[in-house]
């Protein structure tokens, strides 16, 4: 008989489990999704200029090439559209409970299965497969006064279209990726954008095209199609990932930022306040051509003073007040949080968020010992700096997939303390070589510095890694 899997959450990783197991024949599944869609943070994040900083051709399923891409980097809409292509085309939507969040699952001893409680009631099941992500929980700042601002207030990712934002005055706290991407087309609208930046960020230019429809008719030829894709794969590999872990691009990454921070900024006092003084790649690297120029524009200031308070008339900040009719918070996401808030409970009482109060962990980011048959896509340290998530949650299904056939023979299986300790142990000397560690404060980190998002290896090791289960590393039931 096959198992009975729930699935959390309905983004690429949610959506890749779910056609395995339908491509398999193993149909005895239910994907639980608390949002109104498929689609995930390409559904949750709309604001505007949202997009992909890898394109596409490879930040899509090996399986499901697409050639209909209309640009190198596409935006949001088309994103969204193909992963709605994906769960029709496979057959997903009766398996797909939307506006139904998971709220609490407990492995139960006795019956070798997990109950996963939903608003509706209680549901069993032999495997639960997390696939909620790493940047699902928006992060607010904790600043004073915050309810008292006067105007509209919104999270990038909860982005209130009802706003209009011409002619009016936009704050903008952050400047990430989320920020760098929303800050030009808000400036075009705006009368006025104070942007609140605490730490600079490197920036990169983003050699985006457009593909013409002969270019697309040409992406249908599977041999370029495919060669496309590992073009841009083995560039990511071999240039960006060698940045990030002190190789020879290293230079050659902080010249490129250089040079385009000089190239689109020419006042020399911006310039200095725009150059961080860490290195390059220890926060997220942003690819984007636009937010530059954006910063450079007259009607675009660029705020260093530290925020002191949100007051009813805009953002006061240690050298006064910043008036705005409209607070964009691009603060990020609580990324070190998990699965949480959802409350998982695995043997013996143990809870995952006890598990793990120093940090997430996980064996190859997969499985955590006593919690038997739960599985994490894209779960602690598998997220890159560098390359395609997708290709990770390829990975980690793949594993899943091959873990599934045990169950029926042996019963539940759960990770050997021992193949955890060992997988931290091979996790913490890679990290040692990478650039995430000192020296920047980011959302790869947690609160004690612990690098517990990223991935620290080549991902053709990830891939070798997971390629099948080893069933040493495992406690089986039977
Ligand atoms: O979030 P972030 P994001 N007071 O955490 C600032 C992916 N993504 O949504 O750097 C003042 O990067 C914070 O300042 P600091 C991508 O992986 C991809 O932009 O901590 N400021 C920072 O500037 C990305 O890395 C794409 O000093 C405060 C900002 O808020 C990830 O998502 C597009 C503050 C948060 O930046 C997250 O990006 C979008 C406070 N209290 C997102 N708290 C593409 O593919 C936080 N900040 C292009």
């Amino acid at each position: 008989m096959s198992p009975t899997v729930a699935i959390i959450g309905a983004g690429f990783g949610g959506l890749c489990m779910a056609i395995r197991l339908q491509q398999a024949g193993l149909r005895s599944y239910t994907v639980f999704e608390k949002g109104h869609d498929v689609g995930g943070t390409w559904r949750d994040n709309t604001y505007p200029g949202a997009g992909c900083d890898i394109p596409s051709h490879l930040y899509s399923y090996s399986f499901e090439r697409y050639s209909s891409w209309t640009r190198r980097y596409p935006g949001q809409p088309e994103i969204l559209a193909y992963l709605e292509m994906c769960a029709d085309k496979y057959g997903l939507r009766p398996h797909i409970r939307l506006d139904t969040e998971v709220v609490s699952a407990a492995f139960d001893e006795a019956l070798g299965k997990w109950r996963v409680r939903t608003a509706s009631g209680e549901e069993l099941f032999d495997v639960v497969v997390s696939a909620v992500g790493q940047l699902n929980q928006p992060h607010l700042p904790d600043l004073p006064g915050m309810s008292s601002f006067a105007g509209r207030s919104f999270h990038s990712a909860r982005w209130d279209h009802s706003v209009d934002l011409t002619g009016r005055r936009v704050a903008v706290i952050g400047n990430g990726s989320s920020a760098a991407q929303l800050i030009p087309p808000v400036a075009e609208a705006a009368a006025h954008v104070d942007v609140f930046q605490r730490t600079p960020n490197w920036v990169i230019p983003k050699p985006d095209a457009v593909f013409a429809p002969a270019a697309r008719a040409a992406f249908r030829l599977p041999l370029l199609q495919r060669a496309y894709r590992e073009w841009i794969y083995r560039y990511a590999e071999g240039t960006l990932y060698r940045a990030l872990t002190g190789g020879w691009s290293t230079g050659l990454l902080r010249k490129r930022a250089l040079d385009h921070l000089h190239a689109q900024i020419p006042d020399p006092e911006l310039r200095a306040r725009l150059t961080p003084d860490y290195p390059v790649g220890c926060k997220r690297v942003i690819i984007d051509s636009r937010f530059y120029p954006a910063l450079a524009r007259p009607d675009v200031d660029v705020v260093t003073d530290r925020i002191a308070r949100i007051v009813p008339e805009g953002v006061e900040t240690s050298a006064g007040l910043r008036e705005a009719d409209v607070i964009v918070y691009a603060t990020g996401f609580r990324s070190t949080d998990f699965l949480s808030p959802i409350e998982v409970t695995g043997r013996q009482g143990r809870r995952l968020g006890d598990e793990w109060k120093d940090g997430a962990e996980a064996y190859l980011g997969i499985a955590v010992p006593h919690f038997p048959n739960l599985f994490l896509l894209y779960g602690p340290n598998t997220n890159l700096g560098h390359n395609s998530i997708v290709f990770m949650i390829e990975c980690q299904v793949r594993y899943i997939m091959g873990c599934l056939p045990y169950l029926a023979d042996r019963g539940p299986m759960e990770v050997r303390p021992e193949a955890m300790d060992s997988w931290r142990r091979s996790l913490e000397r890679a990290m040692g070589g990478t650039v995430w560690q000192a020296g920047c404060t980011s959302w790869y980190k947690n609160a004690a510095g612990r690098v517990t998002n990223n991935w620290p290896g080549p991902t053709p090791l990830y891939r070798r890694l997971t390629r099948t289960p080893r069933p040493a590393a495992f406690h089986f039931a039977r």
